[in-house]
């Protein structure tokens, strides 16, 4: 499994990738979170992965340009 993966066949998930995000497909919804994290989908992906645009899906939460980070800093 790598980050060229495609989807094909996949009747449910989208075939085009957001143009905002990098190093994964983020598909085009009406708003994806990071898997494993607290968002409520509906559509979601695995990161790391980079923003390159704007993040419009608020993965990156805080600001480094990396998008659902495994393990985000955390004071304490
Ligand atoms: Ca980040």
């Amino acid at each position: 499994m790598t980050g060229r993966d495609r989807v094909e066949l996949a009747q449910n998930e989208p075939d085009e990738c957001h143009p905002s995000y990098a190093g994964k497909c983020v598909p085009i919804a009406s708003d994806v979170d990071c898997a494993g994290g607290e968002g409520n989908g509906p559509a979601y992906v695995e990161g790391p992965l980079r923003v390159v645009g704007p993040d419009v899906y608020r993965l990156d939460t805080d600001g480094d340009g990396i998008a659902c980070e495994p393990r985000p800093r955390r004071p304490g």
